[in-house]
């Protein structure tokens, strides 16, 4: 599997827009859907670009993805919540071009055999990247459905040998008061900090992100590298990822931490328990008029469900 650096793609080689938009209605029109995109993925010189950030096809395509209606780029990358940069939905887009993503290292540590300290460049290189269309559903009850592009974080993690003893993995993302504006509010205490259980951070859906619709991430999204956990609300989600620990307790997040009844541990989408403040019953789909049901799990039970058996999910919400 062949992974290209954003230097050595030419402009030349980047779709225009119209040209991937014309694909993927071709394939929805032709009702061919997902096989037919496997067929297509395959072919060389595939690129879902075109939106100016450089390319990082070909890439595999996974079982994994929805065939649903995918977001406008504009909406996924206008439509941000990363509260380093402002609370506004377009901060992010406004200022996270201030952010530095080279040189980047992620440092992997904590209750494992051979902590590591990985650069980007190398992260990209564990794996091959891989399409997958997920669904995004936000606590603020709106969702979205994203064409990540990425690799399972179990590629990653397996890289450090975790100990017999871990039993959580905590994510830590950069918090640097020059380039972030939002850092220097108390909307939350710095750094940005999530957890998953070992079991949720290794499962095949559990995907670190490195970009979208074909390129590389922009910054607002969470560049150079972010989780995607797609059956847990987004906040779970955390974006420019700096450190990895392995741990024996339980995390304490940045929104558990500011509001412990409303945000848990597990955050998973459960359309059955409301967030104290509104209910989480219904959605709306950006681009959608009127709202639609939230699926337990976000529709991902099928795959996690069985993650939680014996569990009240009331009460670990
Ligand atoms: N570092 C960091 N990561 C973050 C956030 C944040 O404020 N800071 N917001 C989270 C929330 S609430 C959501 S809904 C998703 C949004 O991801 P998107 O903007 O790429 O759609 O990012 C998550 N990751
Ligand atoms: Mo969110």
């Amino acid at each position: 599997m062949l992974i290209r650096h954003p230097d050595d793609i030419a402009p030349s080689e980047i779709t225009p827009r119209a040209l991937f938009d014309g694909r993927r209605d071709f394939l929805r029109h032709a009702g061919l859907g997902v096989g037919a995109a496997l067929l297509y993925g395959a072919l060389p010189g595939d690129a879902h670009a075109g939106y100016g950030n450089p390319s990082l096809g070909p890439l595999q395509k996974s079982p994994f993805s929805t065939d649903e209606k995918l977001n406008d780029y504009k909406d996924i990358t206008n439509y941000c919540n990363f509260y380093e940069f402002g609370t506004d939905k377009t901060d992010p887009a406004r200022y996270a071009q201030r952010m530095k993503t080279r040189p980047w290292t992620v440092s992997i540590e904590g209750l494992v055999h051979k902590p590591k300290t990985l650069a980007i460049e190398d992260v990209l290189k564990l794996a091959p990247l891989e399409e997958r269309i997920y669904r995004l559903r936000c606590v603020e009850a709106w969702s979205m459905v994203i064409p990540w592009v990425g690799m399972p974080l179990s590629a990653l993690l397996k890289q450090v040998e975790p100990l017999g003893s871990a039993k959580y993995v905590e994510f830590t993302t950069l918090a640097d008061a020059k380039t972030m504006p939002g850092v220097n509010s108390r909307v939350l205490d710095w750094p940005y900090v999530e957890g998953l259980r070992l079991d949720e951070a290794m499962h095949p859906l559990t995907l670190i992100a490195v970009g979208l619709y074909g390129e590389v991430l922009p910054n607002q999204n969470g560049a150079p590298m972010r989780l995607v956990v797609p059956w847990k609300y987004g906040f779970k989600s955390a974006k420019s990822i700096v450190r990895i620990r392995f741990t024996d307790k339980e995390p304490v997040s940045s929104w558990t931490a500011a509001a412990p009844r409303e945000y848990g541990f597990y955050s998973n989408v459960n359309p059955e328990v409301d967030h104290p403040r509104w209910s989480q019953a219904r959605e709306r789909r950006l681009g959608e008029f009127g709202k639609r049901k939230t699926l337990m799990f976000n529709g991902y039970g099928d795959q996690v469900a069985s993650l939680y058996t014996g569990m009240d999910l009331k009460k670990n919400y």
